[in-house]
């Protein structure tokens, strides 16, 4: 029964977070994915896979247009993210595949990237 709860708030919150997509685009600011704080807990924890193309790069962050996330509910959007250890092969037009969680003041921090 808790599965079915989940799964429906889950269906529910992308179509919600769809329709506001436009509203979440962002340049610098990597806290702009302001998520209801009974989970925050379960997330920072939590490694998330995402996917999407490298449209920037400055020092050690990347502006990444994503590919939605479902295991966050995200919908596609571009975005800044810090990354712990940036590949050097990595450059902007790349398609590429990484590994996030949520780290100190609710930053997303890239902990593995790599092109796919
Ligand atoms: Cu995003």
């Amino acid at each position: 029964m808790k599965q079915l709860t989940l799964a429906i708030a889950l269906l529910a919150s992308i179509g919600l977070a769809q329709a506001a997509s436009h509203e979440h685009m962002m340049d610098n600011n990597m806290s702009g994915h302001d998520m209801p704080s009974h989970d925050t807990q379960d997330m920072h924890a939590t490694m998330h896979q995402g996917t999407g193309v490298v449209k920037a790069m400055k020092h050690s962050k990347v502006q990444i247009a994503h590919d939605p996330i479902p295991s966050l509910s995200w919908p596609s959007m571009t975005m800044w993210f810090a990354v712990k250890d940036m590949p050097h092969d990595i450059k902007a037009g790349d398609k590429v595949h990484f590994e996030m969680m949520q780290g100190d003041k609710k930053k997303w921090v890239i902990e593995k990237i790599e092109k796919q």
